[in-house]
């Protein structure tokens, strides 16, 4: 669809048929229709992710008026159940801006080396709680507001209430402005 073949979609938003507020064992087994809202799963992420020793990623990234935003990773990989399935992401380049892998001048604000959080697996840098209670959904967390394109599902195309928080891409809206309407990510062997 972009950018040539060859890409294996592990995420996708779409509608708000499925509850993304999923516990660890979800994340791990994956969930939804990959046609639909999706969610691969960590363990077979860390398996495509993991086979070559290089893999890039894209994101797909639509708002709520249809405008198209992408942001591509030279480098992506997830680690194992026993790193917690630790996030490596660099080489960033598009227009949605890198929310991803550093998006603030304070590198401890950046997902990459982050673990994954779930409600019950706390791997984020947020002190006084769970990003995964806080956002409604398994992510890489830092500190909760860099990025989540596993948030709750949002329809309404204006701003947010101060919570919950939607599908968040830091450097496209603040936290508290827009939702994501669609999303896609994707990886395939570079
Ligand atoms: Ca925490």
């Amino acid at each position: 669809m972009t950018n040539g073949g060859g890409w294996t979609i592990f995420q996708r938003r779409s509608h708000k048929l499925v509850n993304f507020e999923m516990d660890r064992f979800a994340y791990q087994a994956g969930f939804g229709l990959v046609e639909d809202d999706y969610w691969l799963g960590l363990d077979n992420i860390n398996i495509l992710s993991t086979k070559d020793p290089n893999v890039e990623l894209r994101i797909d990234i639509w708002d709520c008026q249809d405008n198209a935003f992408y942001e591509h990773y030279n480098k992506f990989s997830v680690g194992d159940v026993a790193s917690d399935y630790i996030l490596t992401v660099a080489g960033p380049s598009g227009t949605a801006g890198d929310a991803f892998s550093s998006s603030s001048s304070d590198i401890s604000l950046s997902q990459n080396g982050r673990g994954f959080t779930t409600t019950a697996v706390d791997n984020d840098t947020w002190a006084f709680g769970n990003c995964a209670d806080r956002m409604k959904g398994g992510w890489w967390f830092s500190g909760c507001g860099q990025a989540n394109l596993n948030g709750l599902y949002i329809d309404d195309c204006h701003y947010q209430p101060l919570s919950p928080y939607g599908i968040v891409w830091g450097t496209l809206w603040n936290i508290n402005e827009l939702s994501a309407y669609k999303t896609v990510m994707k990886l395939r062997k570079s």
